[in-house]
């Protein structure tokens, strides 16, 4: 039979199950990625395992999150993460060195291989054709252990690319084409898959924008052919021997089918507040703006810095304009700086921050009230920035950059008549310093894991019960993205590893007594609509509402990634059979689950809710192993038994 990529990825990887889209499947892990947000949770569930060193090829510990240090937490976390790396066989990526995806890509990325990533756009790892999922903390520490990783089998949606970018218009305007037509959920279940002659027009890192971003539609995530720009990308990082040829076979199959003329797009830009809000910039062009943001988790390459910097030589931000720089990677910016672009930045006003995430994670560079911001971030979900009703556009670095130097959303092809338009070339040879990586080895095993206070061990969690009563405490409406379950920014993210404090900031911005009130109804359930859960892998967003009593979610669908970690965290993902009866249910109800156990034990799909004593239908679409983590109240309560299990037998 003739295979795409994904296919031959998979079926290398297969362990168990078959490439049957909607059934379970498993596959092996090759590398696995954390960072900081995400990995102290992950590393205090590697701990439990009871392991003394991580049992795949290649184990990565990022901290480009929580670089703001107000006080002790979140470099009590950094020593943490150090010191734990050191004892279990994990590269270390010190805080200032980058951000997970652009390093990774840089440094260990291999075509054809698997990647497990706490970080919801490790799909950007498609940038060298590494097959980069996004899972929880939970899920990467198992892969972490050695386990194999389960996920639905998913569609492939075949993308031809044909032609190539005319100027002005950059691999962001292609994701955001993908937006515009697929829009944040019309891609969940599949993996998307680029081919046609288009794709050799894009460079390494134009893929990992397309890949990374590609995580807002929906998907599980994206892949590109290992080619010769794939050879070129990794030469120039001194790790050609890491190259393999990889492509679909002539006439390979895909579950479905579409088709971008790169020749034919413009400029795209999503307005606030969905990344799926894409249209022409044209259409809002003229809108005054106050901030612009180059970088962060995605666009932060050599390339996408070098193209603002260029745009800017010789100018000056706008007077109300902040511009602000925020590199991939600690090499970015030293490629940046020794072919001029970083003086280019400092004398044209621009603010150039440390390599990581900063804004793009509500850590600092919030806009002031009222304001309009433009960034090339991958996410502009309400408040994310860390400001209230924010206004929030995201776009390329190219009508970033035009907005800062004409202080009003432009069209960056308005800008041909004063300027030529810069097109990049990758350095055929990346400055290369690995000194910030701190490789595992023998002489660090007996390093002592530093604990810091703010580091508080993992909330005990009790098996489902035989019946569950609980209480409506929240109903939401569609989209719901784990930014609004479980906000990040500042003030809560240095509270990541500590799940009794971070519980207090559930749905703070969506209902501010929830916390309160869900700690006074002891058992409770939530209801949602569409694509529950976009956004983030963060765990915590299923954690610490368990922590807080929450038993069940009933919603109209989920996103992929926060409904596996609901089931890992014992909290039943339950959809409306009738999405109708979502209209019946209103805060305060009683919702009683006769006999929930047994039902889930005996394989049933179809669970009755009393709702003020009438009965509505829900489904339980998760796999009979993931029965068995619900009724155990959590995968880690499960996995502890089977090691106990072991061990004694
Ligand atoms: C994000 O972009 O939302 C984050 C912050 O990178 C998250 C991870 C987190 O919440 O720590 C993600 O994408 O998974």
């Amino acid at each position: 039979m003739k295979k795409n990529v994904t296919h031959k990825i998979l079926e290398a990887h297969l362990v168990e199950g078959q490439l049957v889209p909607g059934t379970e499947i498993a596959i092996t892990i090759d590398q696995t990625l954390l960072q900081d947000a995400t990995g102290t949770l992950a590393l205090l569930e590697f701990e439990a395992f009871g392991l003394d060193r991580v049992k795949v090829g290649l184990a990565a510990q990022y901290v480009d999150h929580n670089l703001l240090q107000t006080d002790n937490k979140n470099a009590d976390d950094h020593k943490f993460l150090q010191t734990a790396a050191a004892r279990y066989g994990i590269h270390f990526s010190k805080p200032g060195n980058g951000v997970s995806h652009q390093v990774h890509m840089e440094r260990f990325g291999v075509p054809g291989k698997t990647l497990l990533g706490s970080d919801s756009h490790t799909p950007g790892a498609a940038g060298v054709s590494v097959l980069g999922i996004g899972a929880g903390g939970l899920d990467v520490a198992l892969a972490m252990a050695g386990s194999p990783y389960y996920l639905t089998c998913p569609k492939v949606l075949g993308v031809t690319l044909t032609g190539s970018l005319p100027d002005w218009v950059s691999a962001k305007d292609v994701v955001l084409e993908m937006l515009r037509r697929y829009d944040v959920k019309g891609c969940v279940g599949m993996i998307i898959e680029y081919s046609g002659p288009g794709v050799a027009s894009l460079s390494a890192t134009d893929r990992e924008t397309i890949g990374n971003m590609g995580t807002e539609t929906g998907a599980t995530t994206s892949i590109f052919p290992s080619d010769e720009r794939t050879r070129e990308y990794l030469e120039a990082q001194g790790r050609g021997a890491a190259w393999v040829r990889l492509a679909a076979d002539e006439g390979a199959e895909y579950d479905e089918r579409t088709e971008i003329d790169l020749s034919q797009l413009e400029p795209l830009i999503a307005k606030p507040s969905s990344p799926g809000n894409v249209v022409p910039v044209r259409e809002v062009a003229g809108i005054k703006v106050n901030q612009a943001i180059v970088g962060s988790s995605v666009n932060s390459s050599f390339r996408d810095l070098m193209v603002a910097a260029k745009m800017l030589e010789g100018r000056r931000v706008h007077a109300e304009v902040n511009f602000h720089v925020n590199p991939g990677s600690r090499q970015v910016i030293e490629n940046v700086a020794q072919q001029g672009g970083l003086i280019s930045f400092l004398t044209s006003g621009a603010r150039v921050h440390e390599p990581g995430c900063q804004g793009c994670i509500g850590m600092g560079q919030a806009p002031g009230t009222g304001e309009v911001s433009l960034r090339t971030f991958p996410r502009n979900f309400p408040g994310r920035s860390g400001t209230q009703d924010d206004k929030v556009y995201l776009c390329s670095p190219e009508t970033a950059t035009a907005a800062a130097i004409s202080g009003v959303i432009t069209d960056p092809r308005d800008l041909a008549q004063e300027m030529t338009y810069p097109r990049i070339e990758d350095p055929k040879k990346y400055i290369i310093d690995e000194r910030s990586i701190i490789f595992p080895s023998d002489g660090l095993r007996e390093t002592a894991v530093v604990t810091g206070p703010n580091i508080k061990p993992l909330p005990a969690l009790d098996a489902l019960p035989e019946t569950l009563a609980a209480e409506v405490v929240l109903k939401t409406g569609d989209n719901i993205s784990t930014d609004a379950i479980m906000p990040a920014g500042n003030k809560v993210l240095p509270l990541r590893s500590n799940i009794e404090a971070i519980s207090e900031y559930v749905f703070s911005a969506v209902d501010p007594g929830f916390a309160q009130e869900a700690r006074t109804r002891g058992t409770v359930v939530v209801i949602g609509g569409v694509n529950y859960g976009q956004g983030s892998s963060r765990e915590h967003a299923a954690l610490a509402p368990r922590f807080l009593g929450v038993r069940a979610k009933i919603v109209k669908s989920f996103a992929r990634i926060h409904k596996t970690n609901l089931c890992n965290f014992g909290i039943l993902p339950l959809t409306f059979k009738d999405p109708a009866d979502y209209d019946k249910i209103t805060e305060g109800m009683q919702v009683v689950l006769r006999d929930i156990r047994g039902r889930i034990a005996r394989g049933d799909r179809d669970i009755p809710v009393d709702v003020d004593g009438k009965t509505i239908m829900t489904v339980l679409d998760v796999s009979d192993r993931q029965r068995q983590h619900l009724l155990a109240g959590g995968t880690l309560n499960y996995v502890r038994k089977q090691i106990g299990a072991k061990q004694n037998s």
